[in-house]
Protein backbone atom coordinates (compact mmCIF):
# COMPACT_ATOMS: atom_id res chain seq x y z
CA UNK A 1 0.00 0.00 0.00
CA UNK A 2 1.05 3.58 -0.40
CA UNK A 3 1.63 6.00 1.62
CA UNK A 4 0.98 9.71 -0.01
CA UNK A 5 2.57 13.12 2.05
CA UNK A 6 2.19 15.93 1.11
CA UNK A 7 1.91 19.58 2.79
CA UNK A 8 1.08 23.48 2.60
CA UNK A 9 2.42 26.75 4.50
CA UNK A 10 -0.12 28.60 6.19
CA UNK A 11 1.42 31.84 4.50
CA UNK A 12 -2.38 32.89 3.60
CA UNK A 13 -5.24 31.54 1.96
CA UNK A 14 -4.30 29.39 -1.26
CA UNK A 15 -4.40 30.66 -4.80
CA UNK A 16 -5.10 29.04 -8.33
CA UNK A 17 -0.93 28.11 -8.48
CA UNK A 18 -1.36 26.17 -5.12
CA UNK A 19 -4.63 24.62 -6.19
CA UNK A 20 -3.83 23.48 -10.06
CA UNK A 21 0.33 23.14 -8.72
CA UNK A 22 -0.92 20.85 -5.78
CA UNK A 23 -4.23 20.91 -4.47
CA UNK A 24 -6.21 19.55 -6.99
CA UNK A 25 -3.78 16.48 -7.57
CA UNK A 26 -4.23 15.96 -3.69
CA UNK A 27 -7.62 15.95 -3.86
CA UNK A 28 -7.56 13.20 -7.00
CA UNK A 29 -5.31 11.00 -5.23
CA UNK A 30 -7.54 11.01 -2.12
CA UNK A 31 -10.50 9.80 -4.26
CA UNK A 32 -8.93 7.77 -6.81
CA UNK A 33 -6.69 6.39 -3.78
CA UNK A 34 -7.08 2.53 -3.09
CA UNK A 35 -8.62 1.29 0.53
CA UNK A 36 -5.21 0.41 1.76
CA UNK A 37 -3.90 3.68 0.86
CA UNK A 38 -3.04 5.72 3.62
CA UNK A 39 -3.27 9.56 2.79
CA UNK A 40 -1.77 12.45 5.03
CA UNK A 41 -2.41 16.26 4.26
CA UNK A 42 -0.22 18.96 6.69
CA UNK A 43 -0.46 22.17 7.19
CA UNK A 44 3.17 23.12 7.34
CA UNK A 45 3.32 25.97 10.42
CA UNK A 46 6.93 25.44 11.39
CA UNK A 47 8.08 25.47 7.52
CA UNK A 48 5.92 28.82 7.55
CA UNK A 49 8.21 30.23 10.30
CA UNK A 50 11.28 30.42 8.40
CA UNK A 51 10.29 33.53 7.26
CA UNK A 52 8.76 36.19 8.85
CA UNK A 53 5.51 36.24 9.94
CA UNK A 54 2.76 38.22 12.00
CA UNK A 55 1.62 35.92 14.80
CA UNK A 56 -1.70 37.24 13.99
CA UNK A 57 -2.20 36.59 10.57
CA UNK A 58 -0.50 33.05 11.27
CA UNK A 59 -3.15 32.29 13.35
CA UNK A 60 -5.58 33.10 10.93
CA UNK A 61 -3.94 31.49 7.97
CA UNK A 62 -3.62 28.40 9.87
CA UNK A 63 -7.51 28.11 10.04
CA UNK A 64 -8.81 29.50 7.00
CA UNK A 65 -6.16 26.70 5.07
CA UNK A 66 -8.03 23.96 6.71
CA UNK A 67 -11.27 25.09 5.97
CA UNK A 68 -9.96 25.66 2.11
CA UNK A 69 -8.29 22.03 2.32
CA UNK A 70 -12.13 21.04 3.54
CA UNK A 71 -13.94 23.03 1.13
CA UNK A 72 -12.15 21.34 -2.08
CA UNK A 73 -13.14 18.53 -0.90
CA UNK A 74 -10.22 16.52 0.90
CA UNK A 75 -12.20 14.56 3.59
CA UNK A 76 -11.03 13.96 6.92
CA UNK A 77 -12.89 10.43 7.18
CA UNK A 78 -10.47 9.24 4.51
CA UNK A 79 -7.71 11.95 4.58
CA UNK A 80 -5.43 12.71 7.68
CA UNK A 81 -5.52 16.47 7.53
CA UNK A 82 -3.48 18.06 10.34
CA UNK A 83 -1.31 20.80 11.72
CA UNK A 84 2.45 19.90 11.76
CA UNK A 85 2.98 22.14 14.74
CA UNK A 86 0.77 19.91 16.90
CA UNK A 87 2.33 16.91 16.22
CA UNK A 88 6.26 17.67 17.98
CA UNK A 89 7.07 14.06 16.15
CA UNK A 90 8.09 16.46 13.38
CA UNK A 91 11.24 17.96 14.87
CA UNK A 92 12.18 15.65 17.40
CA UNK A 93 13.20 13.66 13.98
CA UNK A 94 14.19 16.70 12.05
CA UNK A 95 16.86 17.29 14.59
CA UNK A 96 17.63 13.66 14.48
CA UNK A 97 18.35 14.15 11.06
CA UNK A 98 20.01 17.32 11.24
CA UNK A 99 22.66 15.61 13.20
CA UNK A 100 23.48 13.12 10.04
CA UNK A 101 23.04 15.56 7.67
CA UNK A 102 26.50 16.95 5.59
CA UNK A 103 26.30 20.99 5.52
CA UNK A 104 27.85 20.76 2.14
CA UNK A 105 24.55 19.05 1.08
CA UNK A 106 22.43 21.83 2.44
CA UNK A 107 24.48 24.44 1.02
CA UNK A 108 23.82 23.12 -2.30
CA UNK A 109 19.99 23.75 -2.14
CA UNK A 110 18.72 25.60 -5.26
CA UNK A 111 16.69 27.22 -2.66
CA UNK A 112 19.01 27.74 0.02
CA UNK A 113 21.00 29.57 -2.74
CA UNK A 114 18.23 31.95 -4.29
CA UNK A 115 17.68 33.22 -0.91
CA UNK A 116 21.37 33.77 -0.25
CA UNK A 117 21.82 35.13 -4.04
CA UNK A 118 19.52 37.70 -2.60
CA UNK A 119 21.36 38.26 0.45
CA UNK A 120 23.96 40.93 0.12
CA UNK A 121 26.57 42.53 2.23
CA UNK A 122 25.29 46.37 3.19
CA UNK A 123 28.89 47.39 2.69
CA UNK A 124 30.12 45.33 -0.32
CA UNK A 125 27.24 44.33 -2.73
CA UNK A 126 29.21 41.65 -4.19
CA UNK A 127 29.47 39.90 -1.57
CA UNK A 128 26.85 37.62 -0.18
CA UNK A 129 25.59 37.82 3.88
CA UNK A 130 25.23 34.38 5.21
CA UNK A 131 24.55 36.34 8.70
CA UNK A 132 20.84 37.61 7.03
CA UNK A 133 19.59 34.23 6.80
CA UNK A 134 18.15 32.28 9.84
CA UNK A 135 19.49 28.54 10.49
CA UNK A 136 15.56 27.47 10.12
CA UNK A 137 15.64 28.84 6.53
CA UNK A 138 18.71 26.29 5.96
CA UNK A 139 17.56 23.48 7.45
CA UNK A 140 14.53 23.62 6.42
CA UNK A 141 14.78 20.52 4.00
CA UNK A 142 15.58 18.49 6.71
CA UNK A 143 12.42 19.21 8.51
CA UNK A 144 10.77 18.73 4.94
CA UNK A 145 12.60 15.16 5.23
CA UNK A 146 10.98 14.62 8.66
CA UNK A 147 7.36 15.22 7.96
CA UNK A 148 7.45 12.38 4.88
CA UNK A 149 9.80 10.11 6.77
CA UNK A 150 7.67 10.33 9.99
CA UNK A 151 4.87 8.50 8.30
CA UNK A 152 7.22 5.97 6.73
CA UNK A 153 6.16 7.87 3.48
CA UNK A 154 6.04 6.09 -0.10
CA UNK A 155 4.61 8.74 -2.16
CA UNK A 156 4.78 12.40 -1.93
CA UNK A 157 3.20 14.65 -4.61
CA UNK A 158 5.27 17.96 -5.08
CA UNK A 159 6.17 20.33 -7.63
CA UNK A 160 9.50 20.06 -9.82
CA UNK A 161 10.83 23.04 -7.27
CA UNK A 162 10.98 20.45 -4.79
CA UNK A 163 12.46 17.46 -6.84
CA UNK A 164 15.68 18.34 -5.10
CA UNK A 165 14.11 18.46 -1.22
CA UNK A 166 12.79 15.01 -2.06
CA UNK A 167 16.18 13.93 -3.27
CA UNK A 168 17.44 14.74 0.39
CA UNK A 169 14.78 12.97 2.00
CA UNK A 170 15.57 10.27 0.04
CA UNK A 171 19.36 10.52 0.81
CA UNK A 172 18.59 11.09 4.82
CA UNK A 173 16.29 7.43 4.93
CA UNK A 174 19.06 5.64 3.07
CA UNK A 175 21.56 7.68 5.51
CA UNK A 176 19.76 6.45 8.11
CA UNK A 177 19.11 3.41 7.36
CA UNK A 178 22.39 2.41 6.31
CA UNK A 179 23.77 3.83 9.94
CA UNK A 180 21.27 2.14 11.94
CA UNK A 181 21.17 -1.02 10.41
CA UNK A 182 18.81 -3.84 12.19
CA UNK A 183 16.82 -6.87 10.45
CA UNK A 184 15.31 -4.37 7.68
CA UNK A 185 15.40 -0.95 7.01
CA UNK A 186 13.51 1.25 8.97
CA UNK A 187 12.68 4.17 6.10
CA UNK A 188 11.45 3.83 2.32
CA UNK A 189 12.88 5.72 0.00
CA UNK A 190 10.39 8.05 -1.12
CA UNK A 191 9.25 8.54 -4.38
CA UNK A 192 7.44 11.95 -6.36
CA UNK A 193 4.69 11.85 -7.77
CA UNK A 194 5.05 15.14 -10.17
CA UNK A 195 2.16 17.08 -10.21
CA UNK A 196 0.71 17.46 -13.84
CA UNK A 197 0.12 21.33 -14.13
CA UNK A 198 2.39 24.02 -14.92
CA UNK A 199 3.74 26.47 -12.96
CA UNK A 200 0.86 29.25 -12.77
CA UNK A 201 2.53 33.08 -12.35
CA UNK A 202 1.49 36.37 -11.28
CA UNK A 203 -0.87 38.14 -12.85
CA UNK A 204 0.66 41.48 -12.18
CA UNK A 205 4.38 40.12 -12.88
CA UNK A 206 4.61 37.23 -15.19
CA UNK A 207 8.31 36.79 -14.60
CA UNK A 208 7.87 35.65 -11.02
CA UNK A 209 5.27 32.66 -9.71
CA UNK A 210 1.64 33.64 -8.36
CA UNK A 211 2.69 33.27 -4.87
CA UNK A 212 0.85 33.65 -1.38
CA UNK A 213 3.20 36.70 0.10
CA UNK A 214 3.45 38.82 -2.63
CA UNK A 215 2.62 42.14 -0.83
CA UNK A 216 0.48 43.01 -4.27
CA UNK A 217 -2.76 41.71 -3.40
CA UNK A 218 -3.76 41.85 -7.07
CA UNK A 219 -0.85 39.10 -8.53
CA UNK A 220 -2.85 35.77 -7.24
CA UNK A 221 -6.47 34.92 -7.15
CA UNK A 222 -7.42 33.43 -3.95
CA UNK A 223 -9.72 30.53 -3.80
CA UNK A 224 -11.89 32.06 -1.98
CA UNK A 225 -12.07 35.55 -4.14
CA UNK A 226 -15.71 36.87 -5.15
CA UNK A 227 -16.55 36.47 -8.62
CA UNK A 228 -16.23 40.51 -9.46
CA UNK A 229 -12.64 40.11 -7.59
CA UNK A 230 -11.74 37.03 -10.30
CA UNK A 231 -13.09 39.20 -12.73
CA UNK A 232 -11.20 42.43 -11.60
CA UNK A 233 -7.87 40.42 -11.97
CA UNK A 234 -8.07 38.62 -14.67
CA UNK A 235 -9.33 42.17 -16.27
CA UNK A 236 -6.26 44.04 -15.39
CA UNK A 237 -3.65 41.01 -15.88
CA UNK A 238 -0.55 41.89 -17.56
CA UNK A 239 -0.28 40.63 -21.06
CA UNK A 240 1.43 42.42 -24.63
CA UNK A 241 0.33 44.47 -26.94
CA UNK A 242 0.95 42.15 -29.71
CA UNK A 243 -2.45 41.56 -31.89
CA UNK A 244 -4.11 38.14 -31.39
CA UNK A 245 -3.26 34.74 -29.15
CA UNK A 246 -0.88 32.59 -29.29
CA UNK A 247 0.77 30.11 -27.13
CA UNK A 248 4.21 31.37 -26.55
CA UNK A 249 5.63 31.56 -22.76
CA UNK A 250 9.04 32.49 -23.51
CA UNK A 251 7.99 35.58 -25.22
CA UNK A 252 4.55 36.15 -24.24
CA UNK A 253 4.66 35.28 -20.70
CA UNK A 254 1.09 37.05 -19.61
CA UNK A 255 -0.67 35.74 -22.17
CA UNK A 256 0.26 31.91 -21.92
CA UNK A 257 -0.32 32.26 -18.06
CA UNK A 258 -4.00 33.02 -19.13
CA UNK A 259 -4.05 29.78 -21.80
CA UNK A 260 -2.19 28.08 -19.05
CA UNK A 261 -4.97 29.06 -16.50
CA UNK A 262 -7.91 28.24 -19.08
CA UNK A 263 -6.20 24.77 -19.96
CA UNK A 264 -6.10 23.87 -15.95
CA UNK A 265 -9.82 24.94 -15.95
CA UNK A 266 -11.08 22.63 -18.64
CA UNK A 267 -8.09 19.66 -18.46
CA UNK A 268 -7.42 20.97 -21.69
CA UNK A 269 -3.17 21.31 -23.93
CA UNK A 270 -2.39 24.91 -23.32
CA UNK A 271 -1.81 25.10 -26.91
CA UNK A 272 -5.11 23.36 -27.97
CA UNK A 273 -6.97 25.99 -26.22
CA UNK A 274 -4.49 28.91 -27.56
CA UNK A 275 -5.67 27.73 -30.93
CA UNK A 276 -9.56 28.82 -30.37
CA UNK A 277 -7.90 31.83 -29.48
CA UNK A 278 -5.70 32.38 -32.50
CA UNK A 279 -8.28 35.24 -34.41
CA UNK A 280 -9.38 36.67 -31.19
CA UNK A 281 -8.01 39.38 -28.56
CA UNK A 282 -6.80 39.47 -25.19
CA UNK A 283 -10.12 40.59 -23.87
CA UNK A 284 -11.95 37.53 -25.26
CA UNK A 285 -9.70 35.59 -24.02
CA UNK A 286 -9.65 36.97 -20.73
CA UNK A 287 -13.76 36.84 -20.55
CA UNK A 288 -13.49 33.46 -20.97
CA UNK A 289 -10.67 33.18 -18.47
CA UNK A 290 -12.57 34.54 -15.64
CA UNK A 291 -15.73 32.33 -17.17
CA UNK A 292 -13.68 29.31 -16.40
CA UNK A 293 -12.30 30.42 -13.16
CA UNK A 294 -15.56 31.16 -12.01
CA UNK A 295 -16.66 28.18 -12.58
CA UNK A 296 -13.78 26.12 -11.00
CA UNK A 297 -14.10 28.16 -7.50
CA UNK A 298 -17.96 28.67 -7.24
CA UNK A 299 -18.23 25.55 -5.25
CA UNK A 300 -15.20 25.47 -2.93
CA UNK A 301 -15.89 29.28 -2.31
CA UNK A 302 -19.67 28.29 -1.17
CA UNK A 303 -18.30 25.45 1.05
CA UNK A 304 -15.50 28.13 2.53
CA UNK A 305 -18.03 30.41 3.43
CA UNK A 306 -20.37 27.48 4.60
CA UNK A 307 -17.39 26.45 7.10
CA UNK A 308 -15.04 29.02 8.01
CA UNK A 309 -17.58 30.03 11.04
CA UNK A 310 -18.11 26.48 12.12
CA UNK A 311 -14.82 26.89 14.46
CA UNK A 312 -15.71 24.34 16.76
CA UNK A 313 -16.24 21.80 13.78
CA UNK A 314 -12.84 22.94 12.64
CA UNK A 315 -11.38 22.54 15.71
CA UNK A 316 -12.21 18.85 15.78
CA UNK A 317 -11.35 17.70 12.73
CA UNK A 318 -7.90 19.43 13.44
CA UNK A 319 -7.52 17.75 16.96
CA UNK A 320 -8.62 14.35 15.43
CA UNK A 321 -6.21 14.81 12.41
CA UNK A 322 -3.17 15.63 15.00
CA UNK A 323 -4.45 12.15 17.04
CA UNK A 324 -4.19 10.34 13.90
CA UNK A 325 -0.87 11.80 12.49
CA UNK A 326 0.99 10.87 16.15
CA UNK A 327 -0.21 7.17 16.06
CA UNK A 328 1.47 6.68 13.07
CA UNK A 329 4.62 9.16 13.52
CA UNK A 330 4.35 7.77 17.00
CA UNK A 331 5.67 4.36 16.21
CA UNK A 332 8.19 5.73 13.77
CA UNK A 333 9.76 7.65 16.46
CA UNK A 334 9.99 4.31 18.78
CA UNK A 335 11.33 2.84 16.49
CA UNK A 336 14.27 5.44 15.33
CA UNK A 337 14.75 6.04 19.14
CA UNK A 338 15.61 2.33 19.98
CA UNK A 339 17.94 2.78 16.88
CA UNK A 340 19.40 5.38 17.45
CA UNK A 341 20.24 4.26 21.46
CA UNK A 342 17.71 6.80 23.02
CA UNK A 343 16.15 4.52 25.14
N1 LIG B 1 2.49 29.66 -8.72
C1 LIG B 1 2.41 28.37 -8.51
N2 LIG B 1 2.09 27.52 -9.52
C2 LIG B 1 1.99 26.18 -9.30
N3 LIG B 1 2.19 25.61 -8.08
C3 LIG B 1 2.50 26.41 -7.04
N4 LIG B 1 2.73 26.16 -5.73
C4 LIG B 1 3.00 27.33 -5.11
N5 LIG B 1 2.94 28.35 -5.98
C5 LIG B 1 2.63 27.81 -7.19
C6 LIG B 1 2.67 24.84 -5.09
O1 LIG B 1 1.79 24.91 -3.98
C7 LIG B 1 2.19 23.97 -2.98
C8 LIG B 1 2.15 24.57 -1.60
O2 LIG B 1 3.08 25.59 -1.54
P1 LIG B 1 3.70 26.20 -0.21
O3 LIG B 1 2.64 26.50 0.77
O4 LIG B 1 4.84 25.38 0.24
O5 LIG B 1 4.19 27.58 -0.73
P2 LIG B 1 5.25 27.99 -1.81
O6 LIG B 1 5.55 26.90 -2.77
O7 LIG B 1 6.40 28.58 -1.08
O8 LIG B 1 4.49 29.15 -2.61
P3 LIG B 1 3.28 30.06 -2.19
O9 LIG B 1 2.04 29.23 -2.00
O10 LIG B 1 3.10 31.15 -3.15
O11 LIG B 1 3.60 30.61 -0.77
P4 LIG B 1 4.69 31.68 -0.27
O12 LIG B 1 4.41 32.96 -0.99
O13 LIG B 1 4.42 31.78 1.17
O14 LIG B 1 6.04 31.14 -0.58
C9 LIG B 1 3.57 23.47 -3.40
O15 LIG B 1 3.43 22.15 -3.89
C10 LIG B 1 4.00 24.41 -4.49
O16 LIG B 1 4.84 23.77 -5.45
Amino acid sequence: PRVIFSGIQPTGIPHLGNFFGALLNWVKLQNDARPEDKLIFSIVGWHALTLPQDPQALRTARREILAVLLAIGLDPRRSVIFHQDANPDHTELAWILNCLTPVGKLRRMTTWKSKLATSRNANDESEVDESLLNAGLFTYPVLQAADILAYKATHVPVGEDQEQHLELSRDLADIFNRTFKARSSLFPLPQHIITPSRRILSMRDPSSKMSKSSPDQNSRILLTDSMSAVQKKIRSAVTDSITGVTYDPQNRPGAANLLTILAACTGEDASAVAARYADKGHGALKADVADAVEEVLKGPRAEFEKLRGQTEYLDGVARQGAERAREISGETLREVRARVGLV
